[in-house]
Parts: C-alpha cells; sequence; structure tokens
C-alpha cells in the first residue's frame, strides 16, 4: 500500500495544493486517476489490488463492469488476467435512442461487481448500477480503487450496495505524511475539507430532505434492496426484463383457453393471474401446463383465491383439495379480515416453498368496505409479516415502502365500470399518479379482437408510464 500510494503521487494522480472543483469549491486535494493508463506497470498494479480487494471480501460474482472511462482499462485488465466475462456500461447511448445501454452478454439474474477509480459521492457507481439493473442483472458490491469519503459509501449502501476500497484519501495522506511527501499541515487542511464537505444521504442532513420516493425507483433498483423478499426480487427484475408491469386476468372458463393466452399472451406480461374454481375442466395435468408455459415466457403465476378464515382452514385450502394451489401459483392473496392467523397459516404452507402472498388493502368494486382505517391495518400486519406478504392488491400507493408491491385492478383504457360494481381507472393513472406498479386487466383485452394486440398496448401505455413516473424517457 504504501508503494502503491508512492506511485500515485509520483504520477501525479494524487496532488495537493489549492483546486478549484466543477463545482466552483476549493479543494486542497486532488484526485485524477486518468494518468494511470500511461504507466503500464501502474495500472496493472491497481487492477491487482482492486481484485484482491473483492476477492477478500469474499464476494460472489459472474461478471464485472467498469464504470467509464478510467475505471473500464482496469476492468479489462482485471477480467483478462482472471478470465472473467466483462460488461461495458455505454455512457452516450442516450444520445443515440436505440443503441444498446450495456455491451456484451447480459445473463438476466447475474451478479455484476462494478469497478471504479475514485468515489466521492457514489453517484457515477450508482448511475452504472442503475443500468445493468434495467437489463436485469444484480448489483450487489463495488469496488473503488480510491474513496474520498465523501459520503459515496453511505449513498450506495441505501441502494443496496456495498463499496470496497482499496484506500481511502486519508489513508494515502498518512502514508505520504509519514513518507515526508506532504506536510503536517496539509494534512490537517485537507482532512478538514474531507470532514466538512461530506454529502450526507438526505434524511441525515441538516438541509430540507428531497426524500427519494420509491414511485420515482426504479423496478431494477427495488429488486436489489436488502429486505426485498426474494419472489418480489425476481418478479421485479423479469419486469424489468421484459419490460411488462402488465398482470393478465384470465378470466375464463375453459382450460384449453386458459393455457391458449398463457401461450400467445405470455411474452407481453409479467404475471397471469387465475380464477382457477372457475375452470370447467381442470386437472393437475393443467397446472403443469400452466406451469411450464410461466417458465418459458417468464411470468409468474397469481391464483386470486382471497383467502379469508381462520390460519388452520386456509392452510387446508391453500395447499389441498382439487387444486393444490401451492403447488403451482407463485403467488396467491389474502383478506386480513380474520387477523393475523390468515397470514400465518398460508405462510406455514407457503414459506417453505419460496411462495409469497398480497394483502387486499382495496377493492376496486363500488361500496367496498376496504378503507381507511381497515387499509392502514392491512398495511401494518404486511410490515410484521414481511417475509412473507410481497405488497398489496390496491387502488393506488397505501405504503411508501419500495420493498412492497402495489398491484392494481379495475384498469381499463377508458374509465367507466360494469353492470356489476366493477370500476375502472386508466393506466396512466393508475401507475402514473396514484403510484401503484402493475396494472390488473381481465375484460379491457380479453373482449378485443385481437387479445395480443390489445395486451401489447396495455404493457406499453402502463411501462410508459412507469418509465415516467421515474423520470426517465421511453426509449422507442
Ligand atoms: P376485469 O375484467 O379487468 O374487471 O377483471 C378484474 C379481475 O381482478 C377479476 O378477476 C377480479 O376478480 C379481480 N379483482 C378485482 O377486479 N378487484 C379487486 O378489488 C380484486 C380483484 Br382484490
Amino acid at each position: 500500500m504504501e508503494a502503491l500510494a508512492s506511485e500515485l503521487y509520483g504520477v501525479q494522480a494524487v496532488r495537493f495544493g489549492e483546486f478549484v472543483l466543477k463545482s466552483g469549491l476549493v479543494s486542497p486535494a486532488y484526485v485524477d486517476l486518468r494518468v494511470i493508463v500511461s504507466h503500464p506497470a501502474l495500472l496493472n498494479k491497481v487492477a491487482g489490488f482492486l481484485f484482491q480487494t473483492a476477492k477478500d471480501a469474499a464476494i460472489k460474482y459472474d461478471t464485472v463492469c467498469g464504470v467509464p472511462y478510467t475505471a473500464l482499462p482496469l476492468a479489462t485488465i482485471i477480467c483478462s488476467t482472471n478470465q472473467i466475462p466483462m460488461l461495458i456500461r455505454r455512457k452516450e447511448a442516450k444520445d443515440y435512442g436505440t443503441k444498446r445501454l450495456v455491451e456484451g452478454t447480459i445473463n438476466s439474474g447475474e451478479t455484476c461487481l462494478i469497478i471504479e477509480d475514485v468515489v466521492t459521492t457514489g453517484s457515477s457507481v450508482l448511475e452504472t448500477a442503475e443500468t445493468l439493473r434495467k437489463e436485469g442483472l444484480k448489483v450487489t458490491d463495488a469496488i473503488v480503487l480510491l474513496d474520498r469519503e465523501q459520503g459515496g459509501g453511505a449513498l450506495l449502501e441505501k441502494h443496496g450496495i456495498r463499496l470496497h476500497s482499496v484506500c481511502t484519501l486519508s489513508k494515502i495522506l498518512k502514508i505520504l505524511e509519514q513518507q515526508e511527501k506532504v506536510s503536517p499541515e496539509m494534512v490537517a487542511r485537507v482532512e478538514k475539507f474531507i470532514q466538512e464537505n461530506i454529502i450526507k444521504p438526505p434524511e441525515q442532513n441538516g438541509t430540507p430532505p428531497v426524500k427519494r420516493m420509491c414511485k420515482e425507483m426504479s423496478f431494477a433498483a427495488r429488486a436489489e434492496l436488502p429486505d426485498t423478499h426474494p419472489l418480489a426480487a425476481q418478479l421485479l427484475r423479469l419486469m424489468e426484463k421484459k419490460q411488462s408491469n402488465l398482470c393478465l386476468s384470465a378470466d375464463v372458463t375453459n382450460s384449453k383457453e386458459l393455457l391458449q393466452l398463457a401461450a400467445t399472451l405470455g411474452p407481453s406480461i409479467c404475471i397471469l393471474k387465475t380464477h382457477i374454481d372457475i375452470l370447467d375442466d381442470f386437472t393437475q395435468e393443467i397446472a403443469k401446463e400452466l406451469r411450464a408455459l410461466a417458465d418459458k415466457h417468464e411470468f409468474l403465476i397469481f391464483e386470486d383465491r382471497k383467502f379469508a378464515d381462520i390460519g388452520n382452514t386456509v392452510k387446508h385450502q391453500y395447499e389441498g383439495g382439487i387444486f393444490k394451489i401451492a403447488s403451482w401459483s407463485d403467488i396467491v392473496n389474502a383478506h386480513a379480515v380474520p387477523g393475523p392467523g390468515v397470514v400465518k397459516g398460508l405462510k406455514e404452507i407457503g414459506h417453505p416453498l419460496q411462495r409469497g402472498c398480497l394483502l387486499i388493502g382495496e377493492m376496486s368494486s363500488e361500496g367496498s368496505l376496504a378503507t381507511g382505517d381497515y387499509t392502514k391495518a392491512v398495511v401494518k400486519m404486511a410490515e410484521e409479516h414481511s417475509d412473507f406478504i410481497l405488497g398489496f392488491i390496491s387502488g393506488s400507493r397505501i405504503i411508501d415502502k419500495p420493498e412492497f408491491l402495489h398491484l392494481t385492478p379495475g384498469v381499463q383504457m377508458l374509465a367507466g365500470g360494469d353492470k356489476l360494481g366493477q370500476k375502472y381507472l386508466s393506466p396512466q393513472e393508475v401507475i402514473g399518479k396514484r403510484g401503484s406498479d402493475i396494472i390488473i386487466v381481465g375484460r379491457g383485452i380479453l373482449s378485443a379482437p385481437s387479445r395480443p394486440d390489445e395486451a401489447e398496448s396495455y404493457r406499453k401505455v402502463a411501462w410508459e408510464s412507469y418509465l415516467q413516473r421515474i423520470g426517465v424517457s421511453a426509449q422507442k
């Protein structure tokens, strides 16, 4: 480390004096690691240190991506030396619209390690992580050569990324002081500067908090939060990958039609919702075929069973009977009316199978009693059982916690209703204004002349509403 600090100083990658930063701030320290590409031995050494830091921290990863541009050659050396597949994030793709944002082979669900040269606020690492996450990759860790200790680690931690640094600015300072390359006065000045310029995450800051609402967070980022249920994370990732926040309510009474819907609309949807007890001809074979289609087209199955009994009864209803729902349905839902026992009963069956449950916080029907204090009590119940509850069925976002999903039924392109009390809102209203995540559409799609075309229309409108909500302009 001593040799590295001295070499970095020697090539002027780290300098001390008076420097005017981009922000207008006068800093006593200046770090610019771009220069190391002109010193191949040092470049190799830095890459070696970065790789070793990842090894020491026992990080598991499949691919490596350097934050453009300085970290690109570093990532290349690491990958080439250690035979690790690399990914390249394009910085300029925005200007071209249709160009890929990440080059290389992307295997959704794999973990990508981020490499960076210097971290100050952490925003560059975060930008790269969000781009990778949008491609369906997991980002859990980032390795940086030099942490300026100005709040980058804390910001990244808030976004589910652990930051590991080879060294910090204060450590380099100490070494250079010992080597008598920097005076004790300069060390004091730099330390003071670091202390006075820590950019704290919003809610710890003295200034008015700029709260990042989960409405504004990407599905990809929400997938990586440490408290997101694994099934919710899987769903969020496939949503981002398929660019779909559309759940099809496959309310048909014939199993052939159900399977045909799953086969033809599968690519457009993130979830297929069933009412298995309205099928005339259910057999376990149908469930098996539906499961195979779900795996092929990467959507989850949600049996809209609305359990509402004591724990012991719902356990049997979920696991047994003719339907054996737990054996094929990823998600079920429940009313909170019976109290927490209903969740505990379902959890006993579903938790070991890595299933999840949605609580009904609100209903789309006219005169629904699930409002106000009842809805608040449902939220509380969900928070107490977040190891099994993925989120809610509701008309809008009922809690600002990014770990919880919100799914909204009663959606059609045109607002209105049916003769039996169903009320409809538009996808734009539900996703854009009310902050829900997923639209549930039944007859809006099922009664259209072309179901696949109509499903695509709903998918696009709902996805664009989501992109607008998080502040990303849709790429055509
Ligand atoms: P529609 O055809 O899009 O109106 O179908 C809506 C589906 O969502 C249907 O299967 C209902 O049983 C389901 N649903 C709902 O409409 N409203 C609710 O509050 C809940 C479920 Br919970």
